[in-house]
This record gives C-alpha cells, structure tokens and sequence, in this order.
C-alpha cells in the first residue's frame, strides 16, 4: 500500500510536468456481484496532442486491460487493443459498453454502487514520454446502460 501511494504521487508530480493535457470525463465503473470476476471501467478521454493510452493500473483488480469489441464471422468479440489505444489530438475517445474500454480482470473483491475505483492511465505522447493520470471512478450499478452479453463474452477468454 505504501508502495502504490508513493507511486501516485509521483505520477502526479511528472503530469504536472510533461504534456499533461488528457482531459478525463466522466469515469465510471459497472458494479459486480458476488462470484463476478470481472467489469469494465468507461470514460471519455480527450488528449490535447497526439498520445496513446498505454497502460491502466487499478488496485481492485489483478489483471487491467484496454479492449476494443470487433465484429468477427457476425459475433461481438473483445479483445487486448494492441500497442496501445490511439489518442488523436483533439478528439474525443470514448470509451464505452459496446467499445472500447477498460477492463478489471480477476477482481479481489465485488465492486458495489457507490464505492470508488482509483485508476493510472499511463499515457505516452510521440516524444515517448509517459504521463500518468489519477482517475477515480464512482461504481454504477450492475445494470446500467450495458448490454447484457457483455459479461458472457468475457467468460470467453
Ligand atoms: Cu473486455
């Protein structure tokens, strides 16, 4: 614990310093019950220059990974985004139920309407350089503007 809190801090100081112009808008986290494993976190990102988002750390989850859904032989699949989620100057990113997102992997305990989840996105800019961003992303519940499958197709690897 204290090692992920001297970690945050630092990758507050270095946002601070290097691009730093990942605008986040409204994070929020599908609420799990008992026995669920894993969830997917959703926001809208907006970075002022070209970046990609690289990496996202969660302390409520094992494994966290970005996913994009795609159409395969007529079927909604998802799947690791490689080399990193694309971050044009300028635009919005959204992610969402049904397309890109983030996804908690192997969850240590059941995430409940209210609660919190702190995330690092790191991002890194053309210049290589990385940035980290807090996030906190309040939990809805389980049912909210989610398709149903999605949990299913997760089960699927
Ligand atoms: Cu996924």
């Amino acid at each position: 614990m204290l090692r992920h809190l001297v970690v945050t801090a630092a990758g507050l100081v270095f946002a601070a310093s290097a691009f730093a112009q990942v605008t986040v808008k409204e994070p929020w986290v599908r609420g799990t019950v008992a026995e669920q494993k894993a969830t997917g976190a959703f926001m809208q990102l907006n970075s002022a220059a070209d970046a990609r988002l690289i990496e996202v750390k969660s302390p409520v989850a094992n494994i966290v990974e970005v996913h994009e859904m795609t159409m395969v032989d007529n079927m909604m699949k998802m799947r690791a985004v490689q080399g990193g989620l694309e971050l044009p100057a300028g635009k919005t990113v959204e992610l969402k139920p049904g397309s890109y997102h983030i996804m908690l992997i192997d969850l240590k305990a059941p995430l409940k309407e209210g609660a919190t989840v702190p995330l690092t996105l790191v991002v890194q800019g053309k210049d290589g350089k990385k940035d980290s961003i807090e996030v906190k992303a309040p939990v809805r519940a389980l049912n909210a503007a989610a398709p149903a499958t999605m949990e299913q197709m997760h089960k699927a690897h």
